[in-house]
């Protein structure tokens, strides 16, 4: 389905999924790691690409075409590239944009995996990191350096929350002869559409909001055109980091509830938000749909909802946090996010514990900070939840 005149919640439902003639309605899962041939010219001609078709699982199958197809629809770009996590979507943009020799700059406030992946990771094949605060537009532009390629970007980051402005990053880049790359993983496109705004490609972790039910690692990276597409198929067939074809049917069935998840995840967010701001054992929350959040105009403009991410620092710090954390019983204490329910974790020694505690504090991430993915139940629970383990703080 590549009507780009559909809406979003039309194409949640209706993306990647084959609509021609008599057949299923859902697309079968192609559970085969190859295809067969109709003659040894055949498979010359797909392997030579003078014939368009399958060959092996992974270089492509079926069904995981139809939900890369389904997800560069909802972010209005041309091409999906499916991987097999998160971090495979984001090492396999780098390493097909960069050579050693190359700069980066990143995101100060990003999952802590990504920032470990380029300082320690990318950085010993020579490829140079720069961890900036991309919502500071001046920090940027100072740490332009004539080798730079890439920007990259998560906005609302991981777990501060702070918002970089997409449109202002992308002029830069551009001007800098460097593409800008959004992790929209806070997002989804439901909320946020970064290739709109400027944004040369975007990668998901779709392990969270695009799948919403916690049974599933994946990820995904979406580029605006044919030959960009080209290069990455090939930097991604030669790294392997593909997503099996189950999972992707998976992540395709939880697309079809996307729009509706997002819609309730907002409304949710926006009640436990504002209950944890008015809470008298609460020091701070940030949330991009509060008016404190100190980006909160630039979220507006880009943003379409706020989003089921919160976080905040209970009076009394690391000890608070810990007895409030061990004291919920429907909240789950438990990384990962972007599921139907309520989770709740502790960044500084769970999801950014592999971040020097320096890089940490610079990005804002300290170490009372407590991070609520802010789950579909019933608001008035997940409130009740929370009120009753801060009564044991
Ligand atoms: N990008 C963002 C913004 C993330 O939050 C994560 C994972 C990734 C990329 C990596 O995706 P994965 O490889 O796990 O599919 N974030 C996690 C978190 O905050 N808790 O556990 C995982």
């Amino acid at each position: 389905m590549k009507d780009r005149n559909l809406s979003l919640r039309t194409l949640c439902v209706h993306g990647g999924q084959s609509e021609q003639g008599a057949g299923p309605v859902v697309n079968p899962i192609y559970a085969t790691s190859t295809f067969r041939f109709r003659d040894a010219q055949h498979g010359a001609d797909l392997f030579s690409g003078k014939e368009p078709g399958y060959i092996y699982t992974r270089m492509l199958n079926p069904t995981v075409k139809a939900l890369e197809d389904c997800i560069a629809a909802l972010e209005e770009g041309a091409y999906g590239l499916a991987t097999g996590s998160g971090m495979a979507a984001t090492h396999t943009t780098i390493a097909t944009l960069c050579s050693a020799g190359d700069h980066v700059i990143c995101s100060e406030a990003v999952y802590g995996p990504t920032n470990t992946l380029l300082t320690t990771i990318m950085s010993r094949l020579g490829i140079e990191p720069s961890i900036v605060d991309t919502s500071n537009l001046d920090a940027v532009s100072a740490a332009f350096r004539p080798n730079t390629r890439v920007i990259f970007c998560e906005t609302p980051g991981n777990p501060t929350l702070v918002i970089s402005d997409i449109r202002a990053l992308a002029e830069l880049a551009h001007r800098h002869n460097a593409l800008l790359v959004v992790d929209n993983t806070f997002m989804s496109p439901i909320l946020q559409q970064p290739l709109l705004h400027g944004a040369d490609i975007v990668v998901h972790s779709l392990t969270k909001f695009l799948n919403g039910h916690a049974d599933v690692v994946g990820g995904i990276i979406v580029v605006k055109d044919q030959q960009t597409y080209n290069s990455f198929r090939t930097v991604l067939n030669h790294l392997g980091g593909v997503l099996p074809p189950f999972e992707a049917f998976l992540v395709h069935r939880g697309i079809k509830t996307l729009a509706l998840r997002m819609q309730r995840h907002c409304e949710n967010g926006r009640k436990v938000a504002a209950y944890l701001e008015g809470h008298p054992k609460i020091e701070w929350v940030r949330y991009p749909g509060l008016p404190s959040h100190p980006q909160h105009e630039i979220g507006r403009r880009q943003m379409k909802g706020p989003g089921g991410m919160v976080s905040f620092e209970l009076k009394g710090g690391v000890q608070a946090g810990r007895t409030l954390m061990d004291s919920t019983r429907l909240c789950t204490l438990a990384v990962s996010l972007g599921g139907v329910e309520t989770l709740i974790q502790h960044p500084a020694s769970m999801t950014h514990a592999g971040m020097t505690s320096e890089t940490r504090l610079k990005a804002g991430i300290t170490d009372g900070l407590v991070r609520i993915s802010v789950g579909i139940e019933d608001a008035d629970d997940i409130i009740g939840d929370l009120d009753q383990a801060l009564e044991k703080v």
